[in-house]
């Protein structure tokens, strides 16, 4: 399989895609570097773990094939006049997009790669997230973003909203206000931001929301959120039948895989998984310690953290991210009724993502310790993305609320380089021994 996966690679590096990859205005040489980097890796630190459920080929074909099949569909859909939509963040209601016979796609990026091209323009003090992402678009790398025929931003952070300033100099950007507070007035003023999108969206595809497209939609999104609640309950059991790697990697691919095919897939491995604990077979000892990670979401293909954490002995039974339990926890209700009714019920759903952008956001403390009992953690790591104040400042409310509960804390604070996985791994170590004594 690994030697299969690499010999692919090269392969396809070399025939068809680059093709459509040069037509889509890639800067080739930059790419092929960048494939040629992945594949490697991926290699090491996936395909190296033991007794992986057989249900995980899925997941590493699409990644082996990143940006092959799955833009080739999407350009497909664009050549028949469909229109692709591409998104930061878990805030954009997709049941817009999809119900506007639109795609959307998550572009959130994950890699150094795309960071030292960004930092010739933004401020080198910017989170990795924003560099990566403003890079790819800078450095012609990403073929999601150049598929693409709207990128919509929010205005979480700072950085992000100021960063969407200076991508829309390269591509057409629609902003939607998050806002701040969870009172009455900021919900209203979501909503309203939530109907102006619809707008946005009808007018860019051509096509109108109707109610029954608008149903179709969330049912096919609460499907894939469905599908992802199921693979995290089974890494509630002890021993965990799937690794934090191969999980996170999962949800990594739901942002950009087609929704059904995903959810179908996701299923089919939550049947292993689900079969694994009738057996009690796991991929760990039932005795390892288990880890609950919080914070910043890892964009594809930030790794990092799990590695370290599974190479030390431990496991990741939970992702308290928006690359985590933020994207799926909350189902938006299926209530039907007029396009209003609905999208006012889809408002409502994406308020109840508590990100650190959010002042004052308690809700974020009571799931943490809530998750942290369910997943039977002993200790969480709390991931930090060098230059994001908000978790970073969260953190310190964080680690109170844990102290109260007797639940041990390790505070994370990187980024996407590996200059300081040596530093990182001495001090996982030191945690794990903590909380084995
Ligand atoms: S809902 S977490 S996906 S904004 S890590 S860019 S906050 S400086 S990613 Fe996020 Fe939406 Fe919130 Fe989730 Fe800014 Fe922080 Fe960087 Fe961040």
């Amino acid at each position: 399989m690994n030697d299969k996966i690499v010999e692919r690679r090269t392969r396809q590096i070399s025939t068809d895609n680059r093709q459509m990859w040069g037509d889509l205005g890639i800067d080739l040489e930059q790419h092929d570097a960048l494939l040629n980097a992945l594949a490697p890796i991926y290699k090491e630190l996936y395909l190296s773990q033991k007794n992986r459920p057989k249900g995980m080929d899925f997941f590493d074909f699409v990644v082996d094939d990143i940006h092959g099949i799955r833009v080739r569909e999407l350009r497909q859909h664009a050549m028949g006049g469909g229109k692709v939509v591409a998104t930061y963040c878990v805030f954009v209601p997709e049941e817009i997009v999809l119900a506007a016979d639109a795609i959307p796609v998550g572009l959130c990026a994950g890699t150094q790669f795309s960071v030292p091209i960004a930092e010739q323009i933004l401020p080198r003090n910017t989170c990795a997230l924003i560099k990566s992402s403003f890079g790819f678009k800078l450095g012609r790398t990403c073929p999601y973003v150049q598929t693409s025929h709207l990128i919509v931003g929010e205005t979480t952070c700072d950085g992000k909203k100021k960063m969407f300033e200076l991508l829309a100099e390269h591509q057409p950007i629609y902003v939607m206000e998050v806002p701040n507070k969870k009172n009455q007035a900021s919900r209203n003023l979501w909503l309203t931001e939530v109907l102006a999108f619809k707008e946005v969206v009808e007018k860019l595809t051509g096509n109108k929301v109707t109610e029954d497209k608008l149903a179709r939609a969330t049912k096919l999104l609460n499907d894939r959120r469905r599908a992802l609640q199921r693979l995290y309950n089974t890494r509630k059991a002890r021993p965990v039948p799937i690794s934090g790697k191969d999980a996170l990697v999962v949800t990594q691919v739901s942002f950009y895989d087609d929704v059904a095919r995903c959810a179908q897939q996701v299923n089919a491995l939550c049947d292993e998984a689900e079969k694994r604990i009738a057996a009690g077979e796991g991929v760990f000892p039932p005795d390892t310690p288990r880890i609950l990670i919080s914070g910043s979401p890892m964009a594809i293909p930030n790794w990092k953290l799990h590695h370290i954490l599974e190479t030390a002995g431990a496991v990741v039974v939970c992702e308290e991210s928006c690359i985590g339990t933020r994207a799926f926890s909350d189902l938006v209700p299926e209530v039907g009724g007029t396009v209003e009714e609905q999208l006012k019920a889809i408002a409502e759903r994406y308020m109840q993502i508590h990100c650190a952008c959010f002042t004052p956001n308690a809700e974020r403390l009571d799931d943490i310790v809530r998750l942290a009992r369910e997943y039977q953690v002993d200790g969480v790591v709390h991931y930090n993305l060098q230059f994001c104040h908000t978790y970073a400042n969260e953190a310190v409310k964080v680690e109170k609320a844990l102290a109260k509960e007797g639940i041990p804390l390790l505070r994370i604070e990187t980024d996407y380089s590996n200059g300081d996985a040596g530093q990182l791994r001495t001090r996982v170590d030191a945690f794990l021994e903590m909380i084995h004594r």
